[in-house]
């Protein structure tokens, strides 16, 4: 079994609801064993301003599933939620499932990058994660507390 990380953000059509179900859904993920879930997270919107405000959550999930395997099932419960992907880059969304770190893995494929991209200076991953997994590493050795300490 591998831990993975999963974040969670939504700024539309009932963000806290939106977010809660979503966890519920991946309690039911196959081949995983659910860990545990942060609190939810207000925040304002990282990029354009002409938005709502985001709930944002981070899931840890023991899996045997792979990485492509996760993505495809995190990207149904996407799609169920009725999102739609388009020219939308920082933009709304009813929901958004992000896998942010899997086990000790780097992955750089077309469909996926691990971990994720923004991690580092996302407050609204950071502070979720350090509240359920307050000595964590990345996989490149950084702490999450010395980026927080940092930012
Ligand atoms: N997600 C984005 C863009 N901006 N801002 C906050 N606060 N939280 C998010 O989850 C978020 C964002 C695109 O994924
Ligand atoms: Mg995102
Ligand atoms: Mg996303």
């Amino acid at each position: 079994m591998v831990i993975v990380y999963i974040g969670l953000g939504s700024n539309l059509f009932e963000p806290k609801k939106q977010v809660t179900r979503a966890v519920e859904e991946l309690k039911n993920l196959p081949r995983s064993k659910f860990v545990k879930a942060s609190s939810l997270y207000s925040s304002k919107p990282m990029g354009p301003k002409d938005q709502p405000n985001y709930i944002n959550a981070i899931v840890a999930i023991e899996t045997r599933l792979m990485p492509i395997e996760l993505l495809n099932y995190t990207q149904e419960i996407e799609k169920k939620r009725g999102r739609l992907r388009k020219n939308e880059h920082w933009g709304p969304r009813i929901l958004d499932l992000d896998v942010i770190l899997f086990g000790n893995e780097t992955i750089n494929s077309e469909r996926l990058t691990v971990p994720h991209y923004g991690i580092k200076d996302r407050k609204f991953v950071l502070y979720p994660l350090l509240e359920i997994v307050p000595d964590l590493q990345l996989p490149d050795g950084t702490k999450l507390r010395t980026l927080l300490k940092s930012s």
